[in-house]
């Protein structure tokens, strides 16, 4: 994926556009892509990318995990 494309993507999932991709807002990305069933797995798994644990994925750990 190229930075524009993860830029892209990124935005498309950060619907408050505060720069930061929140639970609240993964939940609602897998929601859209139709991942209900393992949504927990899935939020979890996300959030495996936040490097600094500070519960929100910059685009920083995002380019990380789509990489
Ligand atoms: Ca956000
Ligand atoms: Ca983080």
């Amino acid at each position: 994926m190229t930075e524009t494309e993860a830029k892209e993507l990124f935005d498309q999932i950060d619907t408050d556009r505060d720069g930061q991709i929140n639970i609240v807002e993964l939940a609602n990305h897998f929601k859209r892509e139709g991942h209900q069933g393992k949504l927990k797995e899935k939020v979890k798994a996300a959030l495996e990318a936040d490097a600094n644990h500070d519960r929100v994925i910059d685009f920083n750990e995002f380019q990380q995990m789509v990489k």
